[in-house]
């Protein structure tokens, strides 16, 4: 699998090099920064251009030296170092791929200040040579472009981290079910998934109860609600396979009513509509007729009293949901180019009702994506409403909001292969 995904790679590497006018590339994986005025080190995060060609995700001060008609040299850092452990000596098919030669120390690196027509990819503050172009657009743009489109080796990595990450939502279940308190229920989802926090792709958001309605709600409370008091949970966890990202949302209710009923309708309609990310189709239009949808359930619950068509022309429906349908995933969480039109750096904004759209694009075969829509009852934007001076607030029901908001909100996320037809949902297997 790993041979077709070097195949895949290093043609974009060399198309994008010659469309740059370059011989050759040093993709160097990054280092860690200190925190101001200290000696403690943000946590490092690897270059995705890196471990694009790599499954080295978490090893420093490493160089790729690439070039047109070559075989790549992986400097690989190895440092005498007793202050900490080695890192893991490399082994895989894809090491076969590349000459590896270990550094110890910066004095291991050969001087690249003589290199002509090769560029650095690279963190803005890491190129220490005049002569290299660094991170260079039309490079840059070209290698963006299609790194949408996932070989097979990074669909296998994602997938394997959706059942990862799927062990981490049942522990994490079980946690909401014993009414355990947030904090809890994030330490049984690392358990269960044996992630380190600085391994997890982006930090988890365990919330219960109106803290659903906060999209990137940070804080664990430490304790447990009452029995009567805990109704809601909602999760958006993920976990980092070789470098590959999942990206998974699910939202609970502790008894069976209406708020159940709601999460029910979401999750039906977030099923429906993951099967049409096809290829051909645009995902702005995608994120429309997801607003569309979850209008006619906010009209069925009685929460909204205007048709589909008036609630997403008004911005009333981004009142209850605020943020896009989803976003590419692989490498990155959200993985780059979703607004990239074409291999020339073409943008294609977001459109001026929904800001907030991380993929514009036309999707193609084996593009990877989240589908991730909601209904949130989030004070700020219902207060704005109220005071709308279009008068959105009439098509409110303030009562049936009330009875909605002490559960939060609800966000159903699933991680999908873009194909020809019938999608693959990677989350639900
Ligand atoms: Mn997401």
């Amino acid at each position: 699998m790993y041979s077709n995904h070097y195949k895949y790679v290093s043609e974009i590497i060399n198309q994008g090099l010659e469309k740059a006018e370059l011989d050759g590339v040093l993709i160097y994986s990054g280092h860690a920064h200190n925190y101001f005025l200290d000696d403690m080190p943000y946590a490092f995060a690897c270059n995705p251009h890196f471990k694009w060609m790599v499954p080295v995700t978490e090893t420093p001060h490493c160089i790729i030296h690439y070039r047109l008609n070559a075989k790549p040299v992986l400097y690989m850092f190895q440092p005498q170092d007793y202050w900490h452990s080695l890192p893991k000596m490399v082994e895989g098919d894809w090491t076969a791929f590349f000459e590896i030669i270990a550094i110890g120390c910066k004095e291991d690196v050969p001087d690249f200040s003589n290199l002509k027509n090769h560029c650095w990819v690279g963190q803005a503050d890491s190129c220490e040579y005049d002569n290299l172009q660094h991170n260079p657009k039309v490079y840059m743009d070209y290698v963006h472009f299609h790194r949408a489109c996932k070989t097979d080796y990074e669909i296998e990595n994602i997938r394997q981290a959706n059942v990862l990450a799927l062990k981490g939502h049942n522990a994490a279940l079980q946690c909401f079910q014993k009414g355990y308190s947030e904090f809890e229920t994030h330490m049984a989802y690392m358990l269960a998934t044996q992630h380190n926090e600085h391994q997890l792709p982006y930090g988890n958001i365990i919330a219960q109860n109106e803290n659903g309605a906060v999209l990137h709600y940070q804080h664990m409370q430490r304790n447990r609600l009452s029995k009567d008091d805990l109704k809601s949970f909602l999760i958006d966890a993920g976990c980092s396979v070789n470098g590959y990202a999942s990206d998974i949302t699910r939202t609970y209710s502790l008894v069976d009513n209406e708020f159940s009923e709601m999460i029910k309708a979401v999750e039906k309609m977030q099923i429906a509509i993951g099967k049409r990310a096809v290829v051909g189709v645009s995902y702005i239009d995608l994120h429309k007729q997801a607003h569309h949808m979850l209008a006619d359930i906010l009209k069925d619950f009685d929460v909204i009293t205007c048709d589909a068509q008036t609630a997403h022309d008004s911005g009333l429906s981004n009142v209850f949901f605020p943020h896009g349908l989803g976003h590419y995933l692989g490498l990155q969480v959200h993985d780059c180019g979703g607004h990239q039109n074409d291999e020339n750096g073409t943008i294609l904004s977001p459109p001026e009702l929904h800001p907030f759209l991380r993929l514009t694009r036309t999707l193609q075969e084996n593009n990877v994506l989240t589908i991730e829509p909601g209904i949130y009852f989030i004070d700020m934007l219902l207060n704005k409403a109220k005071a709308n001076s279009r008068d959105m607030g009439k098509y409110i029901n303030w009562s049936r909001v009330n009875d909605f908001k002490p559960y939060g909100g609800i966000r159903i996320e699933d991680n999908i292969v873009v194909k020809a037809e019938n999608p693959v949902n990677l989350t639900r297997i």
